[in-house]
Formats: structure tokens, C-alpha cells, sequence
């Protein structure tokens, strides 16, 4: 079992939250220094790397072969960048919000979640051209969150605030007429299959949710009230859908359900 901010590196049982590995305990090339700050996890962090300074963490178990959330955390004090490789293959790049202070004056990292394919066994994830690294952990499961404001409205539908909707906005006035929807156009999936899509909503009555795939048919789930508007201080709702998606992108229009906040997929 792992405690956070131990370096177990090794298989972590299904389920059991994730497996932290502290960058400054990984494999450090071409003379990468480590940097001591009170907020770092385990009071160190690896500092920043390039093609020549690298950080490699050889060890990262899967049990088994597929997709994990990997969430580096990661510190900069101003906007830049990770760049990973995961056994060898392409260099991807995630951004990292600056702090706009320095570790010592108080800044902390911040955790930027990526989707990657591990092998069953051991794993290599390797850094170049990246901010200082603290630790980067493994989670068996995959969330991706797609949100409301983010996708295309149809019809009357459009986008507001409120402080109590994921990221202070959502879509309001989505129903009355199937031309009044919301269109999320770019839902991945790994494969074809059924995953669990949750919806965040608002709806101060029962309503019969519309939704349609890939321009398909439209199928409709009886969604239970949420309470208050979210002007009225109210909390959103969420329901469970398992919905069929191919391997790739995917389109899901959302028709007659009043407010919708964010939908996540899980893998
Ligand atoms: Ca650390
Ligand atoms: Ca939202």
C-alpha cells in the first residue's frame, strides 16, 4: 500500500488511489541537480531538465497493460512546460501554470493530469525540457472532463456564470425544442465500447435528457431534479449514463435538460 508521498514503485493493488514516485528518488542524467523547498513533496524536487539534463523514472508498474492517469506535479514560476516520453515513444508537452512566486516565498506545485498508455510490467517516463519536477503519480483509472461551457451551443442554449458550476460557468436553456442543444464534439475514447459518461446539470424539475452519438438516435434517461438554480445558491446533480463510444472522437449532443455543467468519461 502507498502513503502519499512515498516512493513504493511498485504495483499498488487495483484501486487503492495512486502510486507516487518523488522525482528527486528517479534516475538523474547528464548532472540534473535536485532543489530542497519546504513545499516540495518530501522537501526536494529535481530542477529543470533538457535534452541533455534528464530525468527518468524507470521503474512505474502496471499490473496491467492500458491507459492511467498520469499527474505530474511540477513547479514553475512562470508559464512553461513538461515534456515526457513514455517508454520511448513520442515527446508530448503539457503546460504548467506559473506560480508567480518563487518555491521559497510560498509557491507550491501544481498537478497537471495526462492520459498515457503503460505496458504490463515496468514502465520508463522520461523528462526533458521541462520546469522543475516534484513527483509524478499513476492512477489505474482515467477521467476526462469536458466542459459545458466548452462545447458548442444550438438554438437558446448558450453560456453563463455561477460561482457554484465547475470552473464558474455552464449552459443554460437547453431544452423546450431538440433545436436547443449542446453539442460536445470531441469526446476520445481509446475503443469501441460502453463507458460511464457522467453528467453535472441543473434542473429544478424532473426532466427526459436527450442524447444522441455520433448523430445517431436519440435516446432519452429520466434525470431526477438537482434542487435550486445555481443562482439561487444551488448545488449542480450528477447522473450516471453508460453510453457507446467508437474508438476515436466522438460527438454527444445533449438535448432538454436545462442547465448542464461539465460531463466527464471515464476508461
Ligand atoms: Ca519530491
Ligand atoms: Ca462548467
Amino acid at each position: 500500500m502507498s502513503v502519499a508521498g512515498d516512493n513504493v514503485g511498485a504495483f499498488n493493488g487495483a484501486g487503492v488511489g495512486p502510486v507516487v514516485y518523488e522525482a528527486e528518488d528517479a534516475t538523474l542524467l547528464g548532472g540534473v541537480k535536485t532543489s530542497s523547498c519546504s513545499n516540495f513533496s518530501a522537501g526536494t524536487a529535481v530542477k529543470a531538465t533538457n535534452t541533455t539534463k534528464i530525468l527518468n523514472f524507470s521503474n512505474i508498474y502496471a499490473d496491467v497493460a492500458g491507459f492511467y492517469t498520469l499527474t505530474i506535479s511540477a513547479y514553475s514560476k512562470t508559464d512553461s512546460n513538461v515534456s515526457y516520453q513514455v517508454n520511448g515513444g513520442a515527446v508530448e508537452t503539457a503546460a504548467v501554470t506559473g506560480a508567480g512566486i518563487w518555491c521559497y516565498e510560498g509557491a507550491v506545485p501544481s498537478d497537471i493530469s495526462v492520459v498515457v498508455y503503460l505496458n504490463a510490467g515496468n514502465n520508463s517516463i522520461t523528462f526533458t525540457d521541462s520546469v522543475v519536477i516534484d513527483k509524478i503519480m499513476i492512477a489505474d483509472d482515467v477521467e476526462i472532463e469536458y466542459e459545458a461551457e466548452a462545447a458548442v451551443p444550438n438554438g437558446t442554449a448558450e453560456p453563463t456564470s455561477c460561482p457554484n458550476a465547475s470552473q464558474g460557468e455552464m449552459v443554460k436553456n437547453i431544452g423546450n425544442s431538440s433545436a436547443n442543444s449542446l453539442l460536445f464534439n470531441n469526446v476520445e475514447a481509446p475503443e469501441n465500447g460502453t463507458y460511464v459518461v457522467t453528467v453535472q446539470y441543473y434542473a429544478t424539475a424532473q426532466r427526459d435528457l436527450g442524447i444522441a452519438i455520433n448523430g445517431g438516435a436519440v435516446t432519452t434517461y429520466s434525470v431526477p431534479a438537482s434542487g435550486d438554480w445555481c443562482f439561487a445558491g444551488g448545488t449542480p446533480a450528477s447522473i450516471e449514463l453508460n453510453l457507446p463510444f467508437d474508438g476515436g472522437l466522438n460527438s454527444l449532443e445533449v438535448t432538454n435538460l436545462t442547465v448542464v455543467d461539465k460531463i466527464t468519461v471515464k476508461w
